[in-house]
């Protein structure tokens, strides 16, 4: 409690973080916990607590009514490595070197539970990890290689391969609490408990199967946007629900005879093309149902028996339906959010039975917190599925925090927050000294002032997405986001540029680049861009990361 008393103190006289650091050894003052949850492409649309029209969330709710939800936070570069890279360094991607999903994190870097182990925090990281590297500085990991499996998936855990029975996001919840139970009652804890719920191809735990079965969701009204007044990036992409979503791996339509026959097919025949993680794959939707049977097969014999029962349904619907055109889009729509969605219902249950643990063990309140996402993700806004993008859907993420001590509860925030203040806030909170190169700032004037930003407060946001030619073939760009406009780059295979007002346009659909009224916009929009491209050290922003 002494800790605790002292941060208060910290923050009621408003010194300076220096006064109020805390030794850097295991000290045997009590020191507030961290738990860093985050799952893969959770978007705002389908959380309750941000006013969702498609789900309640209600385990997630709690957190943020217990303490504070921001409305702008923003990442770095929308996509699943490069988001962690950045959460981990506190640094931009051409600066930690993960610019995209095929690059191998550096792990001579220093990432920020490294300094909090060093400060004498029990470490701990438990579920997706997707950096390529072996994770550093933990005194536990059990990771998912790579993208992970939903049934019965493998770990790799402190050195070695072990596969478990049951649906990830209840196995890593396990193993969460099981690190709790056997964790050293005289430090304090950090654990990092990242889901790969609901990341593509969106397969619910077997018990939520069928569950939106008699759901209709509403659409969002730009379902069928015809790209009129964007460049070629927003129209060139492979990313449309209408002609990127494949058949059995996405939309799951593979019946119950198409599923035996491939079960009798030699092993070459049946895996023979399918490699991984490679992206070549998204253009070849040849390896489709190939692809698809090898994630059903891990089920076990039961699974597939309530599996088919509710697939076999799907497929019977569509040949009777027979939908083309807009209702061809529409009703792969209403499929993607059944699935989407289930895998949500997982990740909030969950997460409550965590927050659950926490209490009966007496740490909730002495415990900091964090859940996000690590981008956003199109729930059928454009057309899309998918994220990638610097347009709003994808570019922002979920944020919410829980810490009694210090965050009143109820509050929430319109400040300008970025995955890259994850690690200085972190730290702050510890009392462990922020390194001087860590590109992000502590949000704690935010969080301290129930959610109201200081005067001072960054007034823009900086973006630069740089995977492509890859999956969904979203070409490379940055930009810069103030709180009414957007402005955005498009180079490498292009060059453009694109202006959104986003008063007057919240779903970025006219680009006002090149109007004569925004003229004066456009340039001060440059002029803001530039610096902070000099701010974060990315001056050469169209040259390749050789790093
Ligand atoms: C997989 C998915 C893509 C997705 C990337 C990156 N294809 O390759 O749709 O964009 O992951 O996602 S899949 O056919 O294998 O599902 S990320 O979250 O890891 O960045
Ligand atoms: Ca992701």
């Amino acid at each position: 409690m002494g800790n605790l008393k002292l941060i208060l103190s910290c923050f009621v006289a408003g010194m300076a973080l220096s006064s109020c650091q805390q030794p850097n050894t295991g000290s045997s003052t009590k020191r507030p916990n961290i738990v860093f949850i985050m799952t893969d492409d959770h978007t705002i649309q389908a959380m309750s607590a941000y006013g969702s029209k498609l789900i309640k969330t209600p385990n997630l709710d709690k957190i943020a009514s217990e303490g504070i939800l921001f409305n702008n936070c923003f990442v770095t570069n929308a996509v699943c490595g490069p988001s962690r890279a950045t959460i981990l360094t506190g640094k931009y991607s051409h600066i930690n070197g993960l610019t995209d999903n095929a690059k191998v994190f550096d792990s001579t870097q220093v990432i920020y539970p490294q300094l909090l182990k060093k400060a004498g925090y029990q470490t701990a990281m438990i579920g997706k990890w997707h950096l390529g590297s072996t994770p550093m500085g933990f005194d536990y990991y059990s990771i998912l290689p790579n993208q992970g499996q939903y049934y019965q998936p493998e770990f790799f855990e402190n050195g070695h391969t072990v596969k478990e029975q049951g649906y990830v996001t209840d196995v890593i919840t396990d193993k969460a609490i099981g690190f709790l139970e056997k964790r050293d009652h005289d430090k304090p804890f950090m654990m990092i408990y990242q889901h790969k719920a609901p990341h593509r191809n969106w397969l619910a735990a077997p018990r939520h199967l069928g569950m939106f079965d008699d759901t209709v969701f509403p659409e969002p009204d730009n379902l069928l946007d015809d790209f009129k007044n964007r460049g070629r990036a927003a129209k060139e992409q492979l990313m449309n629900i209408s002609t990127d979503m494949w058949s059995a791996w996405d939309l799951k339509m593979m019946s119950t005879a198409q599923l035996d026959s491939m079960a009798k097919l030699p092993k070459e025949k049946k895996f023979k093309d399918a490699k991984g993680d490679d992206y070549q794959q998204a253009n070849d939707p040849s390896l489709d149902k190939a692809r698809f049977f090898e994630v059903y097969n891990r089920m076990t014999v039961e699974e597939k028996a309530k599996w088919r029962k509710v697939y076999d349904k799907r497929v019977a619907e569509f040949k009777k339906l027979n939908p083309k055109g807009a209702d061809l889009v529409r009703w792969k729509y209403q499929q993607y959010m059944r699935d989407y969605l289930a895998c949500v219902v997982s990740v909030d249950e969950n997460v409550g039975r965590l927050m659950d643990y926490l209490k009966k063990i007496g740490e909730l309140d002495n415990t900091i917190i964090v859940y996000t996402s690590d981008q956003g993700f199109y729930l059928g806004e454009h057309g899309y599925f998918d994220k990638r993008f610097m347009y709003d859907v994808s570019f922002r993420t979920p944020l919410l925090v829980r810490y009694p001590a210090a965050i009143k509860a109820g509050s929430v925030s319109n400040a300008f927050a970025m995955n890259l203040d994850f690690a200085p806030t972190l730290l702050d909170y510890a009392g462990v000294k922020i390194p001087d190169d860590m590109q992000g700032v502590s949000l704690r004037p935010v969080l301290d002032n129930a959610g109201k930003a200081p005067e001072n407060w960054r007034k823009a946001v900086y973006y630069h997405y740089y995977e492509y030619p890859s999956w969904h073939m979203v070409k490379r760009h940055y930009g810069i986001r103030t709180e009414r406009y957007k402005l955005i780059h498009f180079y490498n295979d292009v060059d453009e540029w694109e202006l959104y007002d986003l008063h007057k346009d919240p779903k970025e659909m006219n680009n006002l680049y090149g109007n004569k009224a925004y003229q004066p916009v456009v340039r001060e929009l440059k002029e803001q861009l530039k610096k902070l491209q000099e701010q974060y050290k990315d001056t050469n922003p169209t040259e390749a990361v050789t790093k």
